[in-house]
C-alpha cells in the first residue's frame, strides 16, 4: 500500500468515527426522527453466507440464522473501498498478510458483532455500523484443518444511504465488567436485551443451551474441539450474544430462549485452561416471569495447562483454544496437537 492509499483510508475511518461519535444518544431523537426498519437477514447453509440486503449505517441490526450443519462464527471487517467479495474470497486463501491489505480497519472490540452460533439456531444482533463494505469471514477449522474462510465462507455487507439512530427498546441490560456478568432482574430469555459493556476492558457474551447434566466446561470444551478439528460440538448449542464489545459501548441482543438450563460466558476474557469470572449457568421455567438462578461456575472447575501457540497469539480463537483441554470430551484431541488457523488481528 501506498502512502496515499494509507492516508486515505485513514481519513476515511476517521470520518466514519466521528459521525458514529457525532449520532446523539440512544433514544434521543426517537421522537422526532421516523424509524427506518434497518435489520438484514444472513442465513447460513452449506458453510455461506446468504446476505439478505443490506444496511443503513448508524444503529442497525444483524438477524443469521445458521443452517448449516456446524458451528460457524461471523468475523465482521469493514473492506477498503471497491473490494469485492471474490477479492476477498481469493485472499482467504492465501491467509492473513493477503486479508489485511483488503481491510481498512482491523476487527477488533468495537460495537458488537454477532458471536458462535450452532446448527439450527438464529441470533440477532443490533450494533453501530459505519457506511462502507464490511466483509464477513468465518475462522473455525474444517475437518481438513483450513478455516472456513479458505474454503469459501465468506461475504460481504453493503451499508449505505441514510442514517439510522434509533435504538431499540429494551427489556432490560445485561451488563458485563470486569468481574462478572449481570443478568437483569426479571430476565426471561425473551425479548431484546441491551449488552453493555460496563468494564474498564473489552468483553463479550456467548449464551449456550446446555444437555441435561452437561455442564459449560464440558461444553465448551467440545465447543473448542469443533473450532479445532471441524468435529461436531456435543452437549448444548450456541445460541448466540456478541463478540467484540468495546468498554463502555452498548450492542442489544434479541433472545427467545426456551424454558431449559443455559450456560453463559464472555470468551474474550478466557485467560487460562478455566472458565473466566465472566461465566455461570442459569435455568429458565416454563414461566416466562421466572427469574433466572445464576450461579458462577468459574472458580470451581480448572484444568491441566494447555499448550497453545503462545502469547503471541491474540484474538478469539486462541481465547477459545485457552479452553483445551478442559472439557473432558475435548482432552484426547487437544492432544493430538492441532492449531487453529490464524485470524485476522483483533487489534
Ligand atoms: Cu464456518
Amino acid at each position: 500500500m501506498n502512502t496515499t492509499q494509507r492516508t486515505r483510508s485513514v481519513a476515511v475511518v476517521a470520518a466514519g468515527a466521528a459521525a458514529i461519535l457525532c449520532m446523539p444518544p440512544a433514544g434521543a431523537d426517537a421522537a422526532t426522527s421516523a424509524p427506518i426498519r434497518n435489520s438484514v437477514a444472513i442465513t447460513t447453509t452449506g458453510m455461506n453466507y446468504h446476505v439478505h440486503g443490506g444496511l443503513h449505517p448508524g444503529i442497525a441490526s444483524i438477524s443469521w440464522t445458521n443452517q448449516d450443519d456446524e458451528i460457524h462464527m461471523m468475523e465482521m471487517a469493514l473492506l477498503k473501498p471497491g473490494v469485492t467479495q471474490t477479492q476477498l474470497a481469493t485472499a482467504a486463501t492465501k491467509g492473513d498478510k493477503a486479508l489485511d491489505q483488503l481491510v481498512a480497519e482491523q476487527p477488533g472490540p468495537g460495537w458488537g458483532t454477532p458471536n458462535l452460533l450452532s446448527p439450527g439456531e438464529t441470533e440477532t444482533v443490533t450494533t453501530h455500523l459505519r457506511a462502507g463494505t464490511y466483509g464477513l469471514l468465518c475462522f473455525v477449522m474444517g475437518k481438513d484443518h483450513m478455516p472456513h474462510a479458505a474454503m469459501g465462507m465468506v461475504a460481504t455487507l453493503k451499508v449505505s444511504g441514510p442514517a439510522q439512530s434509533v435504538a431499540p427498546a429494551a427489556a432490560g441490560t445485561i451488563s458485563i465488567d470486569d468481574n462478572g456478568i449481570h443478568w437483569p432482574s426479571g430476565f426471561t430469555g425473551k425479548g431484546t436485551y441491551a449488552v453493555r459493556d460496563t468494564g474498564r476492558k473489552d468483553h463479550a457474551l456467548s449464551i449456550a443451551r446446555l444437555d441435561k447434566s452437561v455442564s459449560l466446561l464440558q461444553f465448551m470444551g467440545s465447543v473448542n474441539n469443533t473450532m479445532q478439528t471441524g468435529s461436531a460440538a456435543h452437549g448444548g448449542s450456541l445460541v448466540g450474544g456478541v463478540d467484540a464489545l468495546a468498554a463502555g459501548r452498548t450492542a442489544w441482543v434479541t433472545l427467545d430462549l426456551s424454558a431449559g438450563r443455559y450456560g453463559y460466558l464472555s470468551p474474550s476474557d478466557i485467560t487460562g485452561p478455566q472458565l473466566p469470572k465472566q461465566s455461570g449457568e442459569f435455568t429458565l421455567g416454563a414461566s416466562p416471569t421466572a427469574s433466572p438462578s445464576v450461579s458462577s461456575s468459574s472458580s470451581a472447575h480448572t484444568g491441566p495447562v494447555v499448550v497453545t501457540d503462545g502469547p503471541a497469539t491474540t484474538g478469539k480463537s486462541a481465547n477459545w483454544l485457552l479452553l483445551a483441554g478442559i472439557g473432558a470430551a475435548a482432552a484426547a484431541v487437544i492432544g493430538g496437537g492441532t492449531s487453529v488457523g490464524r485470524r485476522l488481528r483483533r487489534r
